[in-house]
């Protein structure tokens, strides 16, 4: 089994690459920003929840994004391998994924990390707020909150990584191809 966390700032890339990184590899893509939209879209109470926080540019809490990965790798008992995208934002989540991956015998194999810098995120996510109906792309205030908020909260989880030995950095900058490259190059090193 092959799991991988692509990881990196909102506008980064990682639901863009993880579309072609499952093509590639066959791996089950997690997201939770994707599972919690879909929450929100059927208006069940968790996506009720959800959007306010979503809206506002802040994390929905541990405990909800836990529950829907563990949910998930419950119901996708046969699976390759999982790319997890946007997942875990938290040290607190990293150290459940872990334990929900031990459970089943596995573990990540790697954390690779999208660089790229603050102003580039920014023109990206408003850009792709005008035809996208993401509330949390279209205000400035909220992108740069999402920043804010990644910053603070999530940067550290690269540490968690770093310190199992896993981490590796990825320029994120550039042609959405050449990047797709770069991440094979590590996800190949990975499988052998
Ligand atoms: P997400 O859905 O994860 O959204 P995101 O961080 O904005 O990244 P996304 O994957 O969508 O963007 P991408 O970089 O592909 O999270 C949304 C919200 O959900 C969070 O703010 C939070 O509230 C909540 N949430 C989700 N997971 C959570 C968790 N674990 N815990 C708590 N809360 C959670 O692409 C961005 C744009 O860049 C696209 O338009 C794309 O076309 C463009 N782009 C991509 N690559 C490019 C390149 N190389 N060059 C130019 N443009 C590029």
């Amino acid at each position: 089994m092959l799991n991988i966390v692509l990881f990196g700032p909102p506008g980064s890339g990682k639901g863009t690459q993880s579309a072609k990184l499952v093509e590639k590899y066959g791996l089950l893509q997690l997201s939770t920003g994707d599972l919690l939209r879909a929450e929100i879209a059927e208006g069940t109470a968790l996506g009720l929840k959800a959007k306010s926080l979503m809206d506002a540019g802040q994390l929905v809490p541990d405990e909800v994004v836990i529950g829907m990965i563990s949910s998930k790798l419950e119901n996708n008992p046969t699976a390759k391998g999982f790319i997890f995208d946007g997942f875990p934002r938290t040290v607190a989540q990293a150290e459940a994924l872990d334990s929900l991956l031990a459970e089943r015998n596995t573990k990540i194999a790697k954390m690779l990390a999208l660089e790229v810098a603050n102003a580039e995120l920014i023109v990206r996510l408003l850009l792709r707020g005008k035809d996208s109906g993401r509330a949390d792309d279209q205000n400035e205030e909220v992108v740069k909150d999402r920043i804010e908020v990644y910053n603070s909260k999530t940067l550290p989880v690269a540490n968690y990584y770093k310190g199992q030995g896993k981490f590796v950095s990825i320029n994120g900058v550039g042609e959405v191809d050449k990047i797709f490259k770069a991440l094979c190059a590590q996800i190949d090193v990975a499988q052998i």
